[in-house]
């Protein structure tokens, strides 16, 4: 298995996000990435190479081009706004207010993203470039034959929409990817979505499209963020009609309850008989998760990298959330070990 990971993902660091009515340090934080990196070389799965840089095009594939430039001039904004710490929104257009880019910062960051949680610092643009760079650079692996591909993406991606923000994500790395795989030469390709969230980026990219499927296990959004994405009755619009998948389950669901989801899960991938697979992989799914609330032990990560590997496609897994952050790293691991292991058994 080859596994595609930077150091640039230390640049976007040290940011605060409102939690309970407070400030607190972001639980996105570098150690996660660190600690992924050294599991993943201590259970020797193979070769883990820098990304190469794929520039703005395939960016604009998925991105509106005024919300790209905002992201790159997001900091110096903020800085000439004469502001230190890192620049976070706290207004945003609802209902029936007008959802225009305002001239300010201020306003900008409202109108570029949809929570408090992401924060921007100097270096978080070079960073999330740098990540779709990650996912880039695995996909084209995925092009050049190999099985079974990670993308260590820091920060995160499957929260982030065609123009705005939001939930620790900035660029959508996994719809980067599915976007250049079809462009390149895959007629269809599906994206399950496993991290504890809801992927209402992933979703709202691909929600009117049959060419890529988007299939999610989460937090029914009655109960968890996003809260405003994620319900079984979104189904698709237009000619994606039925092709995009949710899977809400309870607070407190069991790993029993998990396990039924994905196998749901994985017959309609399967079904789909897509080129390539990618796996939106969260691991925030963990019974000590700080901000979460399903019940996965170590060992399911073993079952939930076999079970996927099961469906017999290349498959490329790009990391998103995981936030106990002692864990992280086993827990990714193990995914990848029983994934790698089988899919090389082919
Ligand atoms: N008090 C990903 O897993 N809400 N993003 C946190 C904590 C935002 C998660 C609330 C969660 C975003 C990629
Ligand atoms: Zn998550």
């Amino acid at each position: 298995m080859l596994t595609v990971y930077s150091n640039d993902h230390q640049l976007h660091r040290g940011g605060l996000e409102l939690s309970g009515g407070e400030l607190v340090p972001c639980f996105e934080c570098p150690e996660r990435a660190d600690l992924v990196l050294a599991a993943v070389h201590d259970a020797g799965l193979g070769d883990i190479v820098e990304p190469r840089d794929f520039g703005l095009d395939p960016l604009l594939r998925v991105h509106d081009a005024r919300f790209l430039q905002f992201l790159q001039e997001a900091w110096d904004l903020w800085s000439a706004a004469g502001r230190s710490g890192s620049a976070l929104a706290y207004s945003w257009a609802i209902r029936d207010m007008q959802a225009q880019e305002p001239e300010h910062v201020d306003g900008k960051l409202g109108y570029f993203s949809f929570d408090a949680t992401s924060p921007i610092g100097s270096g978080t643009w070079r960073a999330a470039k740098t990540s779709a760079n990650t996912a880039l650079s695995g996909a084209a692996a995925l092009l050049d034959g190999d099985a079974c591909v990670f993308s260590l993406c820091r920060p995160p991606g499957h929260h982030a929409a065609r123009d705005y923000f939001g939930g620790y994500c900035y660029l959508n790395n996994v719809a980067i990817a599915a976007q250049y795989l079809r462009d390149q030469r895959a007629a269809k390709v599906a994206i399950l979505d496993v991290d504890y969230h809801h992927g209402n980026g992933t979703q709202s990219i691909f929600y009117d499209r049959d060419d890529v499927l988007f299939v999610s296990i989460h937090g029914d959004p009655d109960q968890e963020f996003p809260f405003f994405l994620g319900r079984r009755s979104e189904t698709g619009s237009g000619a994606g009609r039925g092709y995009n998948v949710n899977l809400p389950l309870r607070w407190h669901s069991s790993s029993q309850e998990w396990f039924a989801a994905l196998d749901q899960a994985t017959a309609i991938v399967a079904d789909f008989a897509p080129d390539y697979l990618l796996v939106s992989l969260g691991v925030d799914t963990y019974i000590e998760d700080p901000i979460s609330k399903f019940r996965l032990l170590h060992e399911d990560y073993l079952i939930m990298g076999a079970k996927i590997a099961a469906l017999g496609l290349p498959m490329q897994f790009v990391l998103e959330g995981g936030y106990a952050v002692g864990d992280i790293g086993v827990n990714v691991a193990n995914v990848l070990r029983a994934a790698s292991r089988d899919s090389a058994q082919r």
